[in-house]
């Protein structure tokens, strides 16, 4: 079997990795093909239908008891074990030495007395390939395979499972030869299914040692000139010299995104033991995002699977070697002063595994410690967040594991020590953490403030006043509620403006009962009426908006209003957002139609680093400059052709002409101002447009058209949001994304890496109470209404991005606020469902 071979090239032979599948023999058809009988009286049919039958069972029987035990699955185990009474000599890198043929020899005939220790194993047991050896004292990677009948899989599992305790059995035989090896740490998993692909026509397993003062290179077949090819399987056996640990750098990941399909695997192991994976990646990464990995030994394994033929670049990555104790890999120590910062191993990339770090932080005598983790990301398939048995990080003696929101997990003493300690397992590895330190007064941990159950500190007026502001809602409860709040049923405080507003602000539904209406039995209509709820879906349009007709399950040929999708060919369908769902609802199709838009060809990751944008995450984003001064406004890419921004923008003043083409520059596919890399496109305009009902008091129909002076082409960095059908629902509670190069806060400078933020959208009627009554309907509003994150100044034309299914949707331009962040004060947006008529009527898009 090739996976089992020690070439470093191989081709597969016949049936290679089929698993298990044994097709039984068809079944004999002729034996129920219906026979002419000699007259066509029913009870002959009957003796002839019968006998069939009998013939049938007997035959299932016979196949039952007599083939089917004989159906077997071949089983693949890899596994490692280290031998101690063995010293590495170079040859051992070599599988073609003598000295490496001697000990693998040896290593399979003690492997084999070892599964003959287990009665299970050794009844199944056909052989096994010495892969690899590496340093320490010497550790082998083997390959054993298993003849496995049908049913006792399991059994052989558990067997495998336990061979730490078959190895104590066989080191302790008394009839071992003298010169038999002594073995420890034997570890053995079995190969990821997916390894198995009968379909794969090509295995190829290279090798790669590390040098200091060197940086090799692998990268997948074909890199950069052509795709991957497909059904390949490829591994890469990373070594370094002794003492010195690998370092392996992507500075490009783009797979196909189905991790099913393409996949890259990272073993800290030299054979693919599942319990030594280090990370598993498929996708597209962007390539600012930091994706270097270290390994515990001088070990590394890196494996590619593909299967059929899509076309995608592949992969490469940077190999080096560094010395055990440098900077990068160090962690722990004794951190002294009034504050401080430290991070894990190798932040912000992915620390190595069976990492332990320790520090001791000591502030001044009298003093406590405070200490906040700005960043934590300790996720692993299979971590259990009680208990954190896998990855973690224990303050005080109390553990920390998993992913935590940023600045949200505070641990304070009392004392002016703190031991703050960090392990990372055998398996799977993440991003880390980023933790500062600061000496505060015991007595009185949160001066002039209320101290959070989760030790944050938050000012005394946030107490109770419907918000979480702790992120933890202690600040919310054992409340008084004022006269101007709701009193919530589970004894939470919100504000009054809350009730009846359709979402469920109080956790338990409370603020939404008793709106008085609809009667019980009856369903509201989008325009308010009531309606029996006998009357939805019933076909007729009972509320006289179609809204009981809404999402019915029958999509097509339903009536036209103003809330159905109309599709190209004139008929309506009564789905809730059809448009490039990624299922054909209008009989042409047209609802999948013009679909390529709203998406980042990047994996969206968790971001590391604040509230910068990774690059390429929002495509569509557009900085305007008036030419030869700066930044001024956002925009949003619709086609090649057109952009869309705030009316607001294009208004002139007493000394610029904002409305006229000849004074922007719209900068395409930037991340950093100033920073024009190859990926930014300059443009300069044919025609500004803006909205002819455009009203600079109220800002109602607050949205403009740019034309571009030549079509910009699509890349990476450069693509279009989708534009929301008039119909499209945003609905309030819905978390949107606004992006800008905007004031960073009230008042502040400009940012010079595109931001991003998440917020909600917020129900209608609210908005307008919280904002004075100023809302038109081609208003909408958004934001975090406990204050602190919000569009700013400069951020006007940009896109409020909504996801829906894979692909963003413009939901709105930003427009106008009452300053920024404030609490209680959303930021608006003019709704572009409203404007989508104009826009097809101006550009055709
Ligand atoms: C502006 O001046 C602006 N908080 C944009 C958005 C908001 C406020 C001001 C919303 O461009």
């Amino acid at each position: 079997m090739d996976y089992m071979d020690r070439e470093l090239r191989y081709a597969p032979r016949d049936n290679d990795w089929d698993t298990s599948v044994q097709f039984l023999p068809a079944s004999d058809n002729k034996k129920l093909e219906k026979k002419k009988g000699l007259g066509k009286i029913g009870a002959v049919i009957g003796v002839v239908v019968f006998a069939a039958v009998v013939a049938l069972m007997t035959g299932l029987l016979v196949w039952h008891f007599h083939f089917r035990k004989d159906v077997r699955t071949k089983k693949i185990y890899t596994g490692s074990m280290r031998i101690t009474n063995q010293v590495f000599v170079d040859a051992y890198e070599n599988s073609n030495s003598s000295e490496f043929k001697a000990l693998a020899k040896q290593v399979t005939t003690q492997l084999k007395a070892i599964y003959g220790k287990s009665p299970q194993l050794a009844k199944c047991y056909v052989g096994s390939t010495i892969q690899a050896f590496s340093e320490g004292s010497v550790v082998a990677y083997y390959l054993s395979e298993f003849s496995v009948p049908s049913g006792q899989e399991s059994a052989v599992d558990k067997a495998m499972s336990s061979m730490e305790q078959l190895v104590d059995k066989e080191q302790r035989t008394m009839s071992r030869p003298g010169n038999s090896l002594v073995v420890e740490d034997v570890v053995s998993s079995a190969v990821d299914s997916r390894l198995f692909s009968s379909l794969f026509s090509d295995f190829v397993r290279y090798s790669e040692h590390a040098r200091s003062n060197h940086i090799g290179e692998i990268q997948s077949p074909g890199f950069p000139n052509r795709p991957y090819s497909p059904n390949t399987f490829i591994q890469w056996q990373l070594r370094a010299d002794p003492n010195h640990v690998i370092k392996l750098d992507f500075d490009t990941m783009n797979l196909e995104e189905n991790c099913k399909n393409d996949f890259v695997k990272i073993y800290d192991s030299l054979v693919a033991i599942e319990s030594r994976v280090m990370e598993e990646m498929c996708g597209y990464y962007s390539p600012s995002e930091h994706l270097t990995f270290i390994s515990s030994g001088n070990v590394m394994l890196v494996t590619m699977a593909t299967n059929d033929k899509l076309d995608f670049p592949g992969f490469r990555a940077q190999v080096s070697q560094i010395k055990r104790g440098s900077r990068e890999i160090t962690c722990g120590g004794q951190l002294t002063g009034e504050n401080g910062k430290f991070t894990s191993p190798n932040y912000p990339n992915f620390y190595p595994p069976r990492m332990s770090c320790q520090w001791s932080i000591k502030v001044p005598t009298g003093k406590g410690v405070k200490l906040t983790f700005k960043k934590f990301y300790l996720s692993e398939p299979g971590q259990d967040s009680e208990n954190c048995r896998k990855d973690y990080v224990k303050v005080n003696g109390k553990k920390v594991c998993g992913e935590q929101p940023d600045n949200k997990v505070t641990v304070t003493s009392n004392t002016n020590t703190m031991t703050v300690e960090f392990s990372s397992d055998k398996s799977y590895v993440d991003r880390g953490f980023e933790a500062a330190f600061e000496a505060i007064d015991v007595k009185d941990p949160c001066p002039n403030q209320f101290q959070c159950k989760n030790q944050q500190c938050i000012r005394k007026e946030l107490k109770c006043d419907g918000w979480s502001d702790c992120g933890d809602l202690s600040d919310e409860i054992n409340c008084k509620c004022s006269a101007d709040a709701i009193t919530c049923g589970n004894g939470l405080c919100k504000p009054m403006f809350w009730k009846c507003d359709g979402v469920d602000d109080c956790g338990d539904k409370t603020d939404e009962k008793d709106c008085g209406l609809c009667k019980p039995g009856q369903v509201a209509c989008k325009n308010n009426k009531c309606v029996s709820e006998k009357n939805r879906c019933d076909g007729r349009d009972d509320c006289g908006d179609g809204s009981d007709e809404l999402d019915c399950g029958r999509v097509s040929g339903t009536t036209c209003t103003d809330l159905t999708y109309r599709c190209r060919n004139g008929k309506c369908i009564n789905k809730v957002n059809p448009e490039c769902d990624g299922t054909p609802d209008c009989e042409d199709g047209s609802d999948e139609a013009k679909c390529d838009c709203g998406r980042s060809m990047f994996k969206t990751s968790r971001i590391v680093g604040g509230q910068d944008a990774e690059e390429g995450e929002f495509p569509w984003q557009v900085s305007l400059h008036v030419k030869g001064y700066s930044h001024v406004c956002g925009a949003s890419i619709i086609s090649p052709h057109w952009l869309v921004t705030a009316a607001h923008c294009v208004q002139d003043d007493g000394r610029t002409r904002y409305s006229q083409p000849g004074t922007w520059e719209a900068y395409l596919g930037l991340h950093t101002q100033g920073n024009n890399g190859n990926s930014v496109m300059k443009r300069n305009l044919k025609q500004v447009i803006s909205h002819p009902n455009y009203n600079q008091f109220t800002f109602d129909n607050d949205i403009a058209l740019m034309e571009l002076e030549s079509p910009v082409s699509y890349s990476d960095y450069i693509r279009p949001i989708c534009l929301p059908a008039a119909q499209h629902v945003f609905p309030p509670g819905n978390t949107v994304w606004i992006t800008g190069w905007g004031a960073t806060r009230e008042g502040g400078f400009a940012a010079s890496v595109l931001q991003k933020a998440q917020v909600r959208i917020i129900n209608q009627t609210v908005c307008d109470n919280l904002m004075g009554g100023q809302l038109t309907s081609r208003m909408l509003c958004a934001g975090v209404l406990s204050g602190g994150v919000d569009a700013c100044q400069g951020d006007s034309g940009g896109p409020l991005s909504s996801p829906s299914g894979t692909r963003m949707f413009l939901a709105g331009v930003v427009s106008w606020g009452d300053g920024c962040a404030r609490r209680n004060k959303p930021g608006i947006y003019s709704t572009v469902t409203k404007f989508r008529g104009w826009i097809k009527e101006k550009t055709g898009v």
